[in-house]
């Protein structure tokens, strides 16, 4: 099967990670969903990514689902097998999710609308809430330790620090590292195992512009 998408895109990152460390051997195209859009469109006319395409030829889209596959068909998990954890993982997950997508429309609005078309109402409430969500991941790191554990990576754990390291790279300041001690050590100590290193984020779109031109 065929992971497409730039590792720039938290959720194409975490989910090359999370087929990485289910087991699953895939193939990586690095495209970009701006700089390839003819191409990417030739595999996936929606242009989304990450796109997993399937040997039997479904396209599946969306990290979540594309993960959820991917748990159905490895034999391996990386979700728990207790059902209060698993609603906290999710809880997690979710959070991590919201993140990223706040960032995402922060840096959509800056980079792609004309700067005297940007609405200030709307990037200050996407400010907001982007800094909400890391203030209940931090919550959620230092009340549940014992999920950030480096040994035993799982979609929760994973979700965060690619969100915490996208979001730091994408707009640096933008959440200050000093406030968010437990989720600048994750980061630091999960950006250090073999899957995250295997994946690296790839810094060529994080430069102002770098959208229009990379
Ligand atoms: N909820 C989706 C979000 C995916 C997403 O928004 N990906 C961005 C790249 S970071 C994208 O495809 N952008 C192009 C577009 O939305 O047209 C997921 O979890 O996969």
């Amino acid at each position: 099967m065929k992971l497409i998408g730039m590792l720039d895109s938290p959720f194409v990152r975490r989910t090359a990670i999370g087929l990485h460390e289910l087991r699953l051997p895939f193939e990586h195209l690095s495209l970009s969903v701006f700089k390839d859009y003819a191409q990417f469109q030739t595999l996936n006319p929606l242009v989304k990514a990450p796109t997993l395409k399937l040997d039997t030829g479904e396209t599946l889209v969306d990290s979540s689902l594309i993960l959820q596959y991917a748990e159905r068909i490895s034999e391996h998990s990386l979700y728990s097998l207790n059902d209060a954890t698993f609603a906290v993982q999710q809880q997690i997950i979710g959070t991590a999710s919201i993140a990223n997508e706040k960032t995402v429309q922060i840096v959509y609005e800056n980079e792609l609308r004309p700067q005297e078309k940007q609405h200030q109402p709307w990037l200050t409430r996407i400010h907001e809430q982007v800094n909400h969500t890391f203030m209940e991941l931090e919550k959620l790191v230092l009340t549940h330790p014992e999920l950030f554990d480096a040994q035993k990576l799982s979609h929760a754990s994973i979700a965060v620090a690619v969100a915490w390291f996208f979001t730091q790279s994408m707009r640096p300041g933008l959440i200050a590292k000093e406030s968010f001690p437990a989720l600048a050590d994750w980061s630091e100590k999960a950006e250090a195992t073999e899957a995250f290193f295997t994946y690296p984020y790839d810094m060529s779109m994080s430069a102002p512009g770098g959208m229009k031109h990379g």
